[in-house]
């Protein structure tokens, strides 16, 4: 036991921190989205209940950083009391920051996804439109599932609001962040052939379309669009099996056609697979969730893990750190 004191004490001078994972024990969170304001890490994420056995999430939780070791817990930060056109399931959300504002996307009864903003990161935000931005009840090109907003601001400004599960899609931004600009896109995403990757396809060999499958690039839900060195990087889950985790496909256009390129990590214990990806302070990290703690998958929990690339700009598969202590440099 001496020796291991000994080891930490001499790690920690030597400036290593540590963290745990789940990094947020106190409650349970799902589906995170990373995101850096003013020098600090931001976490968005869904907020699983204590007794869930559904997915009846109530409001949404944040958390911030600026060591990746201790993290602030700033509360509900939106809720389904705050929306008046919406009473159930508040699912994966995202938030981003424009002319000095703060807009919060999020999917609420499967259906429809909206917008809140906010003068300050954590709040308080408030519904902007009084409607949805997505309305797949009025709109069935958004698809039957228009859930996980994600969105990506591209260097000449330009904002994209990516969603959908099994159907995905994508529709351009105005300026003012709660304005759509032209009409919704499907996402292309093919294999390195050239093939196109499409669900149905996958379906036909299965009983029906709701089948459980995964592992490969056809497009589950959750997406998470980054840019690094010109090249733009789509993640997404793959599925709902047990072999399905979060993967990836690149273009040289944000709204695609986009190339399958693999696996960012390794499958972990949760059956739905959600996370992000973002730098910070110089290094690269994939969010994500589990249900290590509970062994619900309507009880998860959100974990952090450091991302590389080689040298052709391939993401090297995570090894996800399983509950315990993780060690960062
Ligand atoms: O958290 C509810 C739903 O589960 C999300 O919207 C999906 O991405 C999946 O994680």
């Amino acid at each position: 036991m001496k020796k291991y004191i000994f080891l930490f004490l001499t790690l920690v001078s030597m400036g290593f921190s540590f963290a745990q994972n789940p990094f947020i024990t106190h409650k349970f969170t799902a589906d995170p989205s990373a995101r850096v304001f003013n020098g600090k890490l931001y976490v968005y994420s869904s907020h699983d209940e204590d007794d869930a056995t559904y997915f009846d999430m109530l409001d949404w939780a944040c958390f911030s950083t600026t060591n990746m070791v201790d993290w602030n817990d700033h509360g509900a930060i939106f809720s389904l009391k705050d929306i008046k056109w919406a009473n159930k399931w508040a699912w994966a959300p995202d938030a981003v920051e424009r002319n000095g504002k703060y807009y919060f996307y999020f999917p609420v009864e499967r259906k429809k996804i909206g917008v809140a903003v906010a003068n300050h990161p954590e709040g308080p935000f408030k519904d902007a439109l009084g409607k949805p931005l997505i309305n797949s009840l009025e709109e069935p090109f958004a698809g039957p599932e228009p859930i996980d907003p994600g969105i990506l601001i591209d260097d000449d400004k330009q904002a994209y609001l990516y969603f959908g599960c099994r159907d995905a899609r994508v529709v351009k931004l105005k300026e003012n962040m709660i304005e759509r600009e032209g009409s919704l896109h499907e996402i292309v995403i093919l294999d390195k052939q050239g093939k196109r990757l499409l669900w149905k396809e996958r379906a036909k060999s299965a009983a029906n379309l709701q089948v459980n499958h995964g592992g490969d690039g056809v497009y589950g839900e959750g997406p998470w669009v980054f840019k690094r060195k010109d090249l733009y990087y789509y993640v997404y889950s793959n599925g709902w099996a047990k072999d399905a985790t979060m993967v990836y496909a690149t273009s040289q256009n944000p709204l695609g056609p986009f190339v399958y390129q693999g696996k960012v990590m390794e499958p972990v214990s949760s059956w739905t697979s959600h996370g992000s990806v973002v730098q910070y302070k110089g290094k690269w990290y994939v969010f994500y969730h589990t249900q290590d703690i509970s062994n619900s998958g309507f009880k998860r929990s959100i974990c952090v893990d450091e991302l590389f690339f080689n040298e052709k700009g391939e993401i090297i598969p995570v090894k996800p750190t399983r509950t315990g202590v993780i060690k960062l440099k």
